[in-house]
């Protein structure tokens, strides 16, 4: 038995405002099913974050219709969840998924947590938030002991994991049961393969370079799908890579050489198919930026999609320099060390929770968390009843999405939440 796992494509990821990157982004996408069709798996999982948006655009939905009706032509089922990215954390909101259900989408969700195809169990969970990880737990615990009785077994999960992504995590690898053969995981834009349980637990990793830092992992291990194979006693999985149409350059040019270097990455720019991204340092010497401006523009703009220049002329260098070496400006490590007179841990963690979901701008999240630790703190209530309510809240928030949900009005359009993003930022800062 053989089949596909795919996930975090983001269509309709306008990337620097580019119509270009958002067609990049489609053509990749067309790429990687036409790919598929020709390996002909029995099935393809899609492991969330199918949009980039939970309101995507019509051209989104088109090109997701267009290639999703070729595989089923093509007699290639499809099994899904909605990542972060799809749900929208409302009242009522359902992923856009739903709409392709009448045309045969397998659509993983709390109300149908499972299919069976043959003798392969494949259930999972859509994305969970922190606040909702109890439940996710829970969910999981379940999924595995209805997975006992099939000979083959499929988790989907759309998560960050302790293990792979330690700066910004819903589960700890514990907490996933490991009766699976197979955990088709999203979430993490780099691509991860590891032995997990008796089986293997992976990142697909996402279909196209969404921020430039997943750059370093799509050089090492380029960008495609999966084609896992699965008989009674193993698991073997083979990336799967497409050619990414654009050039992503990245180049550190020292000022001493600015001329001869900038020549030459237009000599190599020019050999190009399609005009790239350049992300351009320059460094080292004392210049005037606005002419470094003018020279970069002359030799690259009418060739390049995008530049994306830094300066760094010699004084801020130095100054850059002198932040190094203050070891303590580490944001979080100053709120803990700030906080240290009250003695509590649990302010330590809701400061930090804090910081990192504004910074991110996700108000609801944090007035959740700021009302849950007013509650507990200072307010004569039972904690297991605020548990409960709070399971309320998701349940309705989050997982009446079938057929009949009514979908609230007017929802805003910048209210997705944008984990990965930060996650994959903090992730290859924590690597490099
Ligand atoms: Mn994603």
């Amino acid at each position: 038995m053989k089949f596909a796992h795919l996930a975090d494509t983001h269509l309709g990821y306008r990337q620097y405002g580019l119509i270009e990157r958002e067609e990049d982004f489609y053509n990749a996408f067309e790429d990687i099913i036409n790919k598929i069709i020709e390996e002909n798996p029995d099935f393809l999982i899609h492991s969330g974050d199918l949009f980039e948006f939970s309101k995507p655009s019509p051209n989104a939905l088109l090109i997701f219709q267009e290639q999703f009706l070729k595989l089923k032509d093509n007699g290639i089922p499809v099994y899904a969840i909605a990542g972060n990215h799809d749900i929208l954390m409302r009242k009522n909101a359902i992923p856009p998924q739903v709409l392709f259900k009448k045309l045969g989408l397998n659509l993983i969700s709390p109300k149908n947590p499972y299919f069976i195809y043959d003798d392969v169990f494949i259930g999972g969970c859509p994305y969970h938030s922190k606040l909702q990880v109890d439940s996710l737990k829970n969910s999981l615990n379940h999924l595995s002991k209805e997975a006992e009785n099939y000979s083959k077994k499929i988790l989907v999960i759309h998560q960050g994991i302790d293990k792979y992504l330690p700066w910004e995590y819903e589960l700890e690898i514990a907490d996933i049961p490991q009766n699976f053969d197979y955990y088709a995981c999203g979430h993490v834009h780099t691509r991860i393969i590891d032995d997990f349980g008796g089986g293997k637990l992976a990142y697909s990793g996402s279909l196209e370079i969404w921020k430039a830092n997943e750059l370093g992992d799509y050089v090492k291990k380029n960008k495609g799908f999966y084609s896992v194979e699965m008989s009674n006693d193993s698991v073997k999985v083979e990336p799967v890579n497409i050619e990414l149409q654009r050039e992503f350059i990245i180049k550190n040019i020292q000022y001493s050489q600015f001329d001869d270097e900038i020549q030459e990455l237009q000599s190599y720019i020019l050999k190009l198919n399609a005009k790239p991204i350049v992300n351009l340092t320059v460094e080292g010497g004392n210049f005037n930026r606005g002419d470094v401006y003018e020279k970069v523009n002359t030799e690259l703009f009418d060739i390049s999609l995008k530049i994306r220049p830094v300066f760094k002329s010699e004084d801020i260098l130095n100054d850059e320099k002198l932040i190094e070496n203050i070891a303590t400006l580490d944001p979080k490590e100053l709120l803990a060390e700030k906080l240290e007179v009250f003695d509590n841990e649990d302010i330590v963690k809701l400061a930090i929770e804090l910081l990192n979901n504004l910074s991110n701008d996700k108000l609801e999240e944090s007035e959740k968390i700021s009302n849950k630790f007013f509650k507990e703190y200072f307010e004569d209530l039972d904690i297991s009843e605020i548990e409960f309510d709070d399971f309320e809240i998701e349940e309705a928030n989050l997982f009446s999405y079938d057929d009949e949900s009514k979908n609230s009005p007017d929802k805003d359009l910048n209210n997705f939440t944008d984990v990965d993003n930060d996650i994959i930022e903090k992730r290859n800062n924590d690597q490099t």
